[in-house]
């Protein structure tokens, strides 16, 4: 199977862990895909889009070797849970515990975006940035992460998919300032383990993962060239029988 995604290692992803937890990590060709290079400079062109596979042209998209098509993180995750080891599942089964799991699932997701979104917000010249987009935000992001020190302090009975949300949500709040020298007019020092020092230790705990291990903090080594790239959608086309 391929994944088209954005060879960023310098936040976690779910969708790494997920299939490095699962055991599928040997059976993944990844495929770096720039999507924001197709906007770049006339000679950058359309040279980066999966739109054939993906009517989004986003990243993360899954193809599987009989040329099917899954796309969207969560949907991602889901497919790459169910095709990995039983034992190994990080849906646990129907019940108070998935209920829980794919909350967590939820809420993680929802501060990653949101954190995208000040991020972004951030990029604008200061006079033009609307305080009204930072004031909506943080706060919900502050109670998701208070949300999340509770769960900490309860525990967990093992590792789970609310659990891989959690990683590419805090990682990134971390990535944010270091990366993109976010400038943030509320909380341009926001720490996200003051205060909460149970999230912290499962943050230092889940850092020994070799899920994590896998591609945090390591820069991809493999081919990320646009030819590399078409050759690939190429493939995933003639397994569906189309025309590239
Ligand atoms: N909800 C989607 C969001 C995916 C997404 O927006 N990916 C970004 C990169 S992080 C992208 O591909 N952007 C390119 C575009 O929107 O054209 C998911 O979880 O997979």
């Amino acid at each position: 199977m391929k994944l088209f995604y954005s060879p960023f290692h310098t936040f976690i992803h779910k969708v790494l862990v997920t299939a490095h937890e699962a055991g599928l990590w040997d059976q993944i060709t990844f495929v770096p895909t720039y999507p924001y290079k197709n906007l770049q400079g006339e000679d950058q062109g359309e040279r980066y889009s999966i739109a054939e596979l993906n009517p989004l042209d986003k990243v993360p998209t899954l193809a599987l070797d009989d040329g099917q098509v899954v796309y969207g993180s969560q949907a991602i995750v889901e497919c790459l849970d169910s095709l990995g080891k039983s034992e190994s599942r990080l849906y646990p089964p129907e019940g108070p515990e998935r209920w829980d799991a794919i909350t967590r699932l939820a809420l993680g997701d929802t501060i990653f975006e949101t954190t995208v979104v000040l991020v972004m917000e951030g990029w604008q010249p200061e006079a033009e940035q609307r305080i009204g987009v930072f004031e909506w935000i943080w706060p919900k992001i502050i109670r998701g992460l208070d949300r999340l020190e509770s769960s900490c302090a309860k525990g967990f009975k093992r590792f789970d998919i609310g659990q891989a949300s959690m990683l590419h949500a805090i990682s990134y709040m971390d990535f944010r300032t270091r990366f993109y020298d976010a400038k943030d007019p509320l909380y341009p020092d926001f720490d996200c383990f003051e205060n909460r020092p149970n999230l912290q230790s499962w943050w230092k705990e889940a850092l020994e993962r070799p899920s994590v291990k896998a591609h945090y903090q390591r820069p991809f080594e493999g081919d990320d060239s646009a030819e590399f790239l078409r050759k690939n959608v190429e493939e995933v086309l003639a397994a569906q029988g189309r025309q590239g």
